[in-house]
């Protein structure tokens, strides 16, 4: 199985790299959300196109920003990534939504998904729940609800 580890098989595949991935604690049957930090160290752009995980429905990528004192979301279809460049999903601004959480997530499990990019390439995380982790309220979970 470790044969694919080769030179040319590292030489080949897209250096996109995901650190941080965090989530917050969230019940079983409600929306969840995730947060990472998506590295390019290669010299080629590629772009998220989906997100899958075992532990929600369906995961959706977006983007909130602020008008006047009013917080709204919209959903990303691509999410570009710039070669050498990275995207810091967090709170207040890309995210991923999990939606329909099949089991509840509490603090100090690991909820793993599947990252695609548009150019084949698919990269494992394991987002890490915490309840602690950044900035509180910039987000609320009631924005979810909403949903
Ligand atoms: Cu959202």
């Amino acid at each position: 199985m470790l044969a694919a580890l080769t030179t040319s098989a590292v030489a080949a595949a897209p250096a996109l790299q995901v650190t941080g991935a965090w989530s917050r604690p969230a019940v079983a049957g409600t929306n969840g959300v995730g947060y990472m930090t998506l590295a390019n160290h290669g010299a080629v752009a590629d772009t998220l196109v989906g997100v899958q995980s075992p532990v929600a429905g369906r995961i959706e990528m977006h983007a909130s920003s602020m008008s006047g004192a009013v917080m709204s979301m919209r959903k990303e279809d691509r999410v570009p990534v710039p070669a050498g460049g990275q995207v810091v999903f967090g709170p207040g601004a890309h995210h991923l939504m999990l939606f329909g959480l099949t089991r509840t997530l509490k603090p100090g499990d690991q909820a793993p998904a599947t990252l695609t990019f548009s150019s084949g390439a698919r990269l494992k995380v394991a987002f890490k729940v915490s309840a602690g982790m950044g900035p509180p309220g910039a987000m609320s979970e009631m924005d979810h609800m909403s949903h």
